[in-house]
């Protein structure tokens, strides 16, 4: 396994190659933007849904956050077996909702079917967002942004899942007047920038062996980066991960603290002030906390500091690398293939 080593792996590349592939993101943005805008005005429609499944049903998450809070609009996600198998939950008579249906693939099955009853119920409604320019969601959807600066040949999603997420926040910004423009201009430095200066930290925590479980604490724009971390070390380190809203963590969840826990947060603004709560339960159970954050706070706890000139919803964007690169190095350590999980398909189809 790993013939060319670990930095030869498809992962490793495509973790890395990421802070490139931002750029182009940015620099397709405007022609997206006409894309879409060319389906009509957003007041056409009654909401915005964002679907998908695994990692991208977390962008699907992020994005639905990032509308929301950009244009003040009623902006949800939901995993596309729900919109498959429930839609009458969902989307009440007379709804006309604006559908964003994610897939790095474009051919996992219930994304693509979760598009066709969109498609049989509302009249041209359903945009696909892939990396494959030729794919069954692209043909299915009634306009389709294709990433293709992203393409991916490794099982797990990784660099894809920061430019789609990117690609789905610039377009809310076009659509808002543009806000975050310079800010979002600047994220491809700061990524290639914590690409190589991160990676050695991170590494302490991904090969100690001491750390048997893992859980991510996130709110807001966090809770998919969250989410998405404990898919990470699951998919790639088989490693035992969980993943909270951080206040909702102390109902309960916290009893899985344990000294072989590290637990790391990623504090959302709203909630610095309650952040050293959460530390000092965690330091009570001798569990190892991790902040990853653009400003320290006033803690003993081990914190990770990038970012500063970044405003909130640009946050996950630039931090998705550094927990891709945790759970990478972990697989490492653990002497998993990142390349290769065993039973991970890379598109996930019921028949065949
Ligand atoms: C969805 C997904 C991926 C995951 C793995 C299995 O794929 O769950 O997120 O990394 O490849 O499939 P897609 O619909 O985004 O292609």
């Amino acid at each position: 396994m790993m013939k060319e080593g670990p930095e030869g792996t498809f992962t490793y590349r495509e973790i890395h190659r990421q802070a490139g592939a931002l750029s182009e993101t940015l620099r397709r943005a405007p022609s997206r933007f006409a894309r879409v805008a060319s389906m009509g005005p957003l007041e056409r429609f009654t909401e915005v849904l964002f679907t998908g499944c695994g990692s991208s049903y977390h962008i699907a998450l992020y994005a639905a956050h990032a509308w929301g809070t950009l244009l003040g609009l009623r902006a949800r996600a939901l995993p596309a077996s729900e919109i498959l198998n429930f839609p009458k939950a969902y989307l009440h008579v007379g709804a006309r909702p604006l559908v964003f249906a994610i897939s790095r693939s474009g051919g996992t099955d219930e994304t693509v079917l979760a598009a066709e009853r969109m498609k049989a119920m509302v009249e041209d409604t359903v945009i696909g967002v892939t990396t494959e320019p030729e794919c069954p969601l692209g043909r299915t959807a009634d306009g389709h942004l294709s990433f293709s600066e992203c393409p991916e040949q490794s099982l797990v999603t990784t660099g894809s899942l920061t430019c789609m997420m990117f690609g789905l926040l610039l377009l809310a910004d076009a659509f808002g007047g543009g806000a975050l423009q310079a800010e979002a201009a600047a994220l491809p430095e700061e990524v290639a920038q914590s690409l190589r200066e991160n990676e050695r930290f991170l590494r302490t925590y991904a090969e100690d062996r001491a750390l048997a479980r893992l859980i991510f604490l996130g709110s807001g724009p966090f809770y998919a980066l969250a989410a998405e971390a404990a898919l990470k070390m699951i998919e790639m380190a088989l490693t035992p991960a969980h993943s909270y809203p951080t206040l909702e963590f102390r109902h309960g969840p916290h009893l899985l603290l344990s000294p072989e826990t590290l637990l790391v947060i990623f504090p959302a603004e709203a909630e610095r002030p309650y952040v050293n709560r959460v530390i000092e339960e965690a330091r009570a159970a001798e569990a190892r906390p991790l902040l990853i954050s653009v400003r320290a706070i006033e803690t003993s706890a081990p914190q990770l500091i990038l970012g500063a000139r970044l405003s909130e919803l640009l946050r996950p964007i630039l931090f998705a690398h550094l927990i891709q690169q945790l759970a990478f190095w972990r697989a490492v350590a653990a002497g998993v293939n990142p390349d290769a999980p065993p039973r991970l398909t890379r598109i996930v189809r019921w028949n065949g």
